[in-house]
């Protein structure tokens, strides 16, 4: 039986297999259907396969030496169903980027510096570039470190992650539906792309606190019916077409912020409950909610110094540091950018179902 070399990885609050684009088909229809047998698609538990039944663990990423000038590596990330054979390109995700720099090093598609690296990347799903920077000291990457992530047990090295030109990455613009804010079936909805296709709207609208726990909100059957409906209609106004099958746009339900944070976040991608958030859908909600008539954006407290947004989310909070072009109105997120950690689980080979 042939194996695929693979590196398994967590990235933030996700978990992906890795490869380099050279070990897989060049073919994407091939590629994808291998995918699909590696991670264990489609099953509810992946139990014939490496993905862990949820589609924070159900992702890969592929990279490759950069094809073009302006970045040193180039990142095609693919969401794969769990339950449903889907892959999809639609979104990239920030989280398994965290992994990304590292990944690049150990594979020698880039040197390392003595101390720390910063990798450029190209993000493949949306053309937008990041730079993540992480420590190699004497030149190879170590993954212990101090820094704490919300959703993720110890601590490892900190990696940074900043982004810039992301706004209207999946979608045309940053406000696809050309407006603030939206009704849908009564409901007032801000769409955003700054990164991540991103529906914002008010827990209560949605007939919650905002507060449930990730559980809660998973066995409610009819609040996911509720965000598949809005989600649907929304997806249409934002000129993705028909997303049924997509995993974009994703809904972020808000709340008062009750922990000194920011705002108070449920985020479903696209209807399962996410524990925690999204890297770039963070950057989104964010985005959304400076912009005044933006639904929810009257529960935003904005940080007193200019610092870092904390978003509260189910298993903690996540900081976004975000500059503002305040040049025009209303002001721009022109840069973002977040820790993360990453850590290495397993380099391998891995066998796929035949
Ligand atoms: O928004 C989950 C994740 C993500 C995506 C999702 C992400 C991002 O937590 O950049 O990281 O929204 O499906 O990995």
């Amino acid at each position: 039986m042939t194996g695929v070399r693979c590196m398994l990885m967590r990235g933030g609050t996700s978990k992906g297999a890795y490869f380099l684009a050279s070990d897989l088909p060049a073919d994407p229809a091939e590629r994808d259907d291998l995918l699909l047998r590696i991670m264990g698609t489609p099953d509810p538990r992946q139990i014939d396969g490496i993905g862990g039944a949820h589609p924070v663990t159900s992702k890969v990423a592929i990279i490759a030496r950069a094809d073009g000038p302006g970045r040193d590596v180039d990142y095609l990330f693919l969401q794969l169903g769990v339950g449903d054979a889907t892959i999809s390109d639609r979104q990239t995700c920030g989280n398994l980027l965290a992994g990304v720099g590292q990944f690049a090093v150990e594979r020698g598609l880039v040197p390392a510096g003595w101390e720390d690296t910063s990798v450029r990347v190209l993000l493949l799903n949306t053309g937008s570039i990041a730079v993540t920077t992480f420590p190699t000291p004497g030149g190879r990457v170590d993954y212990r470190g101090t820094t704490a992530v919300s959703g993720v047990p110890g601590t490892a090295a900190a990696v940074e992650l900043e982004f810039t030109g992301t706004a209207g990455s999946v979608c045309d613009s940053l406000l696809p539906t050309g407006a603030v804010s939206d009704d849908i079936d009564g409901i007032q909805v801000s769409c955003v792309d700054n990164g991540m296709p991103v529906v914002v709207a008010r827990a209560a609208d949605f007939g919650i606190t905002g507060y449930e726990p990730v559980d809660d909100l998973a066995a409610d059957t009819a609040l996911a019916a509720r965000i598949n409906a809005v989600r649907t209609e929304a997806g249409k106004l934002m000129g993705l077409g028909d997303v049924t099958a997509l995993s974009v746009p994703k809904t972020t339900l808000v709340a008062a912020p009750r922990d000194g944070g920011a705002i108070c976040t449920r985020t479903f991608i696209p209807v399962r409950p996410h524990p925690s958030i999204g890297v770039l859908g963070g950057v989104s909600v964010v985005t959304a909610l400076l912009l005044e008539g933006a639904a929810g954006s009257e529960l935003f407290v904005a940080p007193p110094d200019g610092g870092p947004v904390e978003i509260e989310h189910a298993s903690g909070s996540l900081a976004v540091g975000i500059d503002l072009d305040t040049t025009v109105s209303p002001p721009r997120v022109t840069r973002s950018s977040v820790f993360r950690t990453a850590r290495k689980l397993f380099d391998g080979t891995v066998f796929p179902r035949p």
